[in-house]
């Protein structure tokens, strides 16, 4: 059967693992997760115990969680498009690296300013973890402006499955108006190129629920009770 990629909606991490299953270019089937509902529910509780989006199901129906994990998992096979490289080697403790970076250190600066959109925060707090929030995205993005170091890509020359991560979550500088993107021109440059690839057009036609075409092998959504029926997971 075809890997499923449970992504949630809106504006989720799980962007980067679309964009990298069509960078990718093997067949794949996406379930749409609604925020927070869906997600709290129990039949999605099945796919993943912890209630968050991105989840994989393999094509042999194993569940994987974690972003890191599932785009290692898409990764290994995407090492002849030069998107990811064989455990043990160089290249691969390379993209490892800027993976955890951006799922750790930049992911997490957003989070007192998620935080600020939960209907309980009041002031003073709101004002605090905003100012907090702000700070956090600033050296977010003053590190990775470094780390570019002028480069292209996340990597150097090419893109890989880091740049397609890096696709999804940079957008939370727009939601939360957090800063300027044109203060860090490498960051600003990467997140215009990428803005533009068809993947991530894609990606965000899927999100929005828009006519979607794809650059890749996406062959398809399907319904949370379909990925978790056996019937289905037989289908051609
Ligand atoms: N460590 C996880 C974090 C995933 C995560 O925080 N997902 C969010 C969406 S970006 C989620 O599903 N939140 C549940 C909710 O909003 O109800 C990963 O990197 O995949």
């Amino acid at each position: 059967m075809d890997p499923i990629l449970f992504y949630g909606v809106p504006e989720g991490c799980s962007f980067g693992s679309i964009v990298a299953l069509e960078w990718a270019g093997r067949p794949y089937r996406l379930c749409r997760i609604a925020l927070p509902e869906m997600a709290a529910s129990p039949a999605y509780r099945r796919v993943n115990p912890v209630g968050e989006t991105p989840a994989l199901m393999t094509a042999t129906g194993a569940i994987i969680v974690e972003s890191m994990a599932i785009l290692n998992h898409i990764g290994a096979g995407a090492i002849d498009r030069g998107l990811a490289f064989p455990q043990g080697s160089a290249g691969f403790d390379r993209l490892n690296q800027a993976l955890a970076f951006l799922n750790t250190s930049f992911f997490n600066a957003f989070t007192p300013l998620w935080h600020t959109l939960d209907s309980d925060v009041g002031e003073p707090e709101k004002t605090v973890l905003t100012a907090f929030g702000h700070r956090m995205v600033a050296e977010a993005h003053a590190d990775l402006e470094r780390m570019l170091d002028g480069r292209d890509w996340i990597l150097g020359e090419r893109r890989s499955l880091a740049d397609a991560y890096f696709a999804g979550i940079a957008r939370w500088v727009d939601v939360h108006d957090a800063l300027d993107r044109r203060a860090y021109p490498a960051v600003n440059r990467l997140y215009e190129r990428l803005c533009e690839d068809p993947a991530v057009r894609f990606a965000r036609a899927v999100e929005h629920g828009e006519p979607a075409v794809t650059t890749g092998r996406f062959a398809g959504h399907v319904s949370l009770d379909d990925a978790l029926s056996p019937a289905v997971a037989t289908s051609p």
